[in-house]
């Protein structure tokens, strides 16, 4: 048992059941010139996850923690892509269209891949989510039973949709959550503030909001005995 400041109160992290879940970091929300800028989005808003995400990625593997990573897509044949969806933007080009790094968010299309900074290593599992939320038709609950995970370090982008849908998701199924403030981004700065403000609210009603310095000094740090 280790603590980690957080809000609404320190968040007590036992590394062997918890694991870190890196949600959609993906070229084209990230990358300048990928769908996401495309779109007209900011996405230097999202960069700055890159750095402090680079150095929990590295601790969180330096200490055996289980390491987990999104990606949202669609199979090639777009079967998993509900019409609602598809056509929901309204706009000139939609999933599966070409987009300047391949069909959008289409699997195995180079924008639709995880950025070179943070690609997954062997062993470390890559779930394909059709949906917003990472539990929706996808392994992730078995993974975490499978692994005897009960707390998941969440980050990732963007704060507000992908990363706030799998934290409700994981609420619901008994998991804790701590979210960091500085490994999530959104292409809207208030939205990324109150996404995290509504996960702290009323004393933690989704989960905890932290920095990554903090759980990386709590993975460097001894464990704590546990309070009787
Ligand atoms: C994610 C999105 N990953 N904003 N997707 O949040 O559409």
């Amino acid at each position: 048992m280790r603590s980690v400041p957080a809000r609404p109160y320190d968040f007590m992290l036992q590394p062997e059941k918890a694991a870190l879940l890196i949600i959609d970091m993906q070229r084209d929300f990230i990358e300048p010139g990928g769908f996401g800028e495309m779109l007209g989005n900011e996405v230097g808003r999202l960069g700055r996850t890159i750095a402090p995400l680079k150095s929990l990625l590295a601790a969180a593997r330096a200490s055996g923690m289980l390491v987990m990573h999104t990606r949202e897509g669609h199979k090639p044949d777009l079967s998993d892509l509900h019409e609602s969806k598809r056509i929901r933007g309204r706009g000139t080009v939609t999933i599966g269209d070409p987009g300047p790094m391949g069909r959008i968010l289409v699997i195995g299309e180079p924008g639709h891949d995880i950025i070179a900074d943070l690609y997954p290593i062997a062993g470390e599992p890559v779930i394909d989510k059709p949906g917003k939320g990472a539990f929706y038709n996808t392994e992730l609950a078995d993974l975490i039973g499978t692994h005897g995970i009960t707390q998941l370090i969440v980050c990732g982008v963007t704060t507000e949709v992908c990363v706030h849908t799998t934290v409700r998701e994981a609420n619901d199924r008994g998991i804790d959550c701590l979210v960091l403030a500085d490994c999530t981004g959104s292409y809207f700065p208030e939205f990324h503030d109150v996404a995290l403000r509504m996960i702290a609210a009323q004393g933690g009603i989704f989960g905890w909001v932290g920095e990554s310095s903090g759980v990386i000094a709590a993975l460097a740090a001894p464990a704590e005995p546990a309070a009787n």
